[in-house]
């Protein structure tokens, strides 16, 4: 075994593996290459591909120096394979296989469970660069245009850190998989991605930026609970990957937070103090809060619906196990076994919605929804300090979460953000107030007009109060050439 921080940049693919001694597996990766590739050329970032990009590339484990800026044609990408030191005395931290050593090699009994939880987190990773290739054309400034492609060939090197367990531990049925990863497409109707969030459309930088708050928070939320997994090569890759996972929420919460912050300046600038005069505030070319808040009420809910039904029996089964575990495992003080106790889980009951205790175990997507609508409500608070500090009155805030749902128990209600229960009919003449409507995402649209000077930005969005990598203002984070 070669594991080490140390990374390996002799093999095509970098990586803190030792591929070098492991021929079977660098051969299959070398194999899959050409086809991911392939891939990024033909579902990358739509129009760049040629461009010089200031990007991080991973170079190290070592949190304090794991990465390294610099310019890059995107095709020309170091995706690498790193995992998280290995950990000898690591053992099972929950579930029916508690105190057991970790495991290096697949369990067999849970080989297919595994499979497919790897495959499942696998399947998002591209999906979302397929969502996001068209949004190049219209960035608002250099400095997002370079934000939205660090997120992509990251989210291609979490694709890469999946295929690597399918590759070097699931043999023919892995390598198939793998293959699979690079067949589907977001939103076919004949081979969709396989989570629902990851089939919607990303229309406009709004979305892109409520994306990476909300969705890639899901992601955030799912890694962690991977990373407790006892099958230890999902742990450390996992672990590893959440260290990239921060800079993608950071470009969600401050992308909103700037679209916020120049709503808000533009509105004091002209006398408008009405947040809810929507007409008077577009004709100043920045993005209404109520439009806003529609914006994240729609990802808000795709993403809910990530964590599948609040009750059930997959998720007991995968925590009971020891293959994903909850938020934080290690640091709850419970048994970690979850037989005996309870979990309270919010259900429609009789045409109400209440609070019923579930047993926990099957209530463990419900408990890792109920720590993702926390991390979320802090970003939200973080959000409305900008509105206050700019002296609007007006508060963003998380609706119910038997609002506009697909999956679980409210997936065939209609409910109000504020949730209260509501007729089909009643649902139908007022979702335009609390969702998106078509003439929302036209006005949107005819904001999205690319910026592409060096040091400015688009009428709706705030500069950034730093640059990346430390940057000033004017930097040239995109050297676009075939523009
Ligand atoms: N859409 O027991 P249930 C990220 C299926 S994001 C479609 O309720 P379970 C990223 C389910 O598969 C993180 N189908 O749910 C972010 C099951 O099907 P089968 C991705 C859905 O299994 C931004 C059936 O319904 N990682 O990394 O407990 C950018 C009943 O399932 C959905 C993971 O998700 C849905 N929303 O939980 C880039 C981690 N929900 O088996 C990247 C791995 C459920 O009956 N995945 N179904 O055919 C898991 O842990 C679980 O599979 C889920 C679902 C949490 C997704
Ligand atoms: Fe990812
Ligand atoms: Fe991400």
């Amino acid at each position: 075994m070669a594991e080490t921080s140390h990374v390996d940049y002799s093999t095509k693919i970098p990586n803190n593996v030792g591929l070098m001694d492991d021929q079977r597996v660098l051969k299959a990766l070398e194999q899959w290459h050409p086809g991911y590739i392939d891939w990024w050329m033909t579902m990358g970032p739509e129009g760049f591909q040629t461009s010089d990009v200031y990007l991080r590339t991973a170079i190290s484990i070592d949190p304090k120096g794991w990465a390294k800026f610099d310019y890059v044609k995107m095709p020309e990408y170091r995706w690498g394979i790193l995992l998280a030191p290995r950990d000898e005395e690591r053992k099972v931290s929950f579930g029916a296989h508690k105190g057991e050593k970790a495991w290096q090699e697949v369990p067999g009994e849970y080989r297919a469970m595994l499979r497919r939880l790897i495959v499942v987190q696998g399947d998002t990773e591209p999906a979302s660069v397929e969502q996001q290739r068209h949004l190049g054309k219209t960035a608002p400034s250099l400095y997002d245009m370079r934000n939205l492609f660090q997120v992509n060939v990251e989210e291609g090197r979490h694709l890469w850190a999946m295929v690597y367990l399918l590759h070097k531990y699931f043999g023919k049925d892995g390598r198939e998989e793998a293959e699979q990863l690079l067949q589907r497409r977001s939103g076919d109707v004949d081979k969709p991605r396989m989570l629902g969030a990851f089939n919607e459309a990303t229309p406009d930088w709004l979305s892109f930026f409520m994306f990476t708050f909300f969705t890639d928070r899901d992601g955030k939320m799912q890694l962690e609970s991977l990373a407790q997994s006892g099958f230890d090569p999902l742990s450390r890759t996992c672990r590893f990957m959440l260290t990239e996972e921060a800079h993608h929420m950071f470009v969600g919460e401050t992308g909103v937070g700037r679209a916020i912050e120049r709503t808000c300046q533009a509105m004091k600038e002209a006398g408008i103090e009405d947040p809810y005069d929507v007409a008077a505030v577009r004709r100043l070319g920045v993005i209404d809060l109520p439009t806003i808040q529609k914006k994240a009420n729609l990802h808000f809910t795709l993403s809910l619906d990530l964590f599948g039904s609040e009750v059930s029996t997959n998720a007991a089964n995968y925590y009971n196990s020891g293959l994903k575990g909850r938020f934080q495992e290690t640091r709850v003080e419970d048994d970690h076994v979850l037989t005996s106790v309870t979990y309270p889980v919010l259900k429609l009951v009789d045409s109400e919605i209440r609070m019923v205790e579930e047993p926990a175990l099957t209530a463990i997507n419900m408990r890792l929804r109920d720590d993702y609508v926390k991390d979320c409500q802090g970003g939200v608070s973080r959000w409305n300090k900008v509105i206050e500090k700019a002296g609007v009155k007006f508060a963003l805030k998380l609706p119910s979460v038997a609002f506009h749902r697909h999956i679980g128990e409210f997936r065939n209600i209609e409910a109000s953000p504020d949730g209260q229960l509501l007729s089909q009919g009643e649902w139908e003449k007022s979702k335009d107030q609390w969702l998106p409507s078509k003439e929302d995402g036209d006005y949107i649209e005819s904001l999205m007009q690319p910026c592409w000077e060096r040091g400015k930005f688009a009428s709706w969005i705030a500069p950034p109060k730093v640059g990346i990598d430390n940057k000033p203002g004017d930097f040239e984070y995109v050297k676009i050439h075939n523009g």
